[in-house]
């Protein structure tokens, strides 16, 4: 049986212009928060009906409060903006965040959990972090699932913060181990045969973060998108609507090599 996943509500609602945003590791390699909180703050006046974060927008973010990573509140507090604009925003957890679902984070977004749907540009999209679905790599697989399970979620609740800041850093490290092989090859065999079962499921288009380099195939039943990470592209990536006073990008030109 599949591991169970925090399904989301699918609602019918079309999006005129979504934007995404995968990988912005703040705090690491992706640096301060304010360039991305800016950026965040032009969606509404771009034309932003709902906005996706594909996961591991901070190095490492917990869903207790003594993990708060810097620049936390006043990204939260952008997320309320955006929302008050009238901009959905989704946040899809990474490998680098950890029990959101369910903790009171949760609350300032429209949905939070490990996958989230739209559609927009009459493509049925869904979107996934990407981590896990080579169900070859067995040592990550099993790292994850202890990383991610009820026990260890009770254990860091109750960590004092300046032993969580310490559990971070090591966690960090392992991270860097686990992930090596991510780094120097793009799992494509795996993250196509991933794409043939989640697209039968009635989606147009597979979009995935996680693997930083951008690509974007054609596969049998639709399409698969690795967006770039933020940390190395700088910029936020677009799917637009035919109604959205824009070229039209929904279609045709998404996959525009
Ligand atoms: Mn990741």
């Amino acid at each position: 049986m599949a591991r169970p996943r925090a399904r989301l509500e699918h609602r019918v609602r079309r999006d005129r212009r979504v934007a995404l945003l995968a990988d912005a590791h703040l705090h690491g390699p992706g640096g301060a928060a304010a360039p991305l909180l800016a950026q965040l703050r032009e969606l509404p006046a771009a034309g932003a009906t709902r906005v996706v974060l594909l996961g591991d927008l901070f190095q490492a973010w917990v869903g207790f409060p003594q993990f708060a990573p810097p620049g936390l509140d006043a990204f939260l507090e952008l997320v309320g903006e955006l929302r008050g604009a009238g901009v959905a925003v989704d946040y899809v957890e990474g490998n680098r965040d950890f029990f959101l679902a369910g903790s009171p984070y949760a609350a300032a977004f429209d949905r939070m959990g490990t996958e989230t749907a739209f559609e927009v540009g009459g493509l049925r999209c869904l979107a996934v972090h990407g981590d896990g679905l080579d169900e070859g790599d067995v040592q990550y697989r099993l790292w994850r699932r202890a990383t991610k399970s009820p026990p260890v979620r009770l254990a860091m609740r109750r960590l004092p913060a300046g032993f969580a800041r310490r559990l971070v850093d090591s966690t960090e490290r392992k991270l860097a181990q686990t992930n090596f092989k991510h780094r120097v090859r793009i799992p494509e065999a795996a993250i196509r045969r991933y794409a043939a079962r989640r697209l039968a499921e009635g989606y147009d288009v597979l979009v995935l973060g996680h693997f930083h380099e951008e690509r974007r195939w054609e596969v049998d039943a639709g399409r698969v998108w690795l967006l770039p990470a933020w940390f190395h592209s700088r910029r936020v990536e677009w799917i637009d609507g035919p109604s959205s006073g824009r070229p039209s990008k929904g279609d045709a030109s998404l996959f525009r090599t």
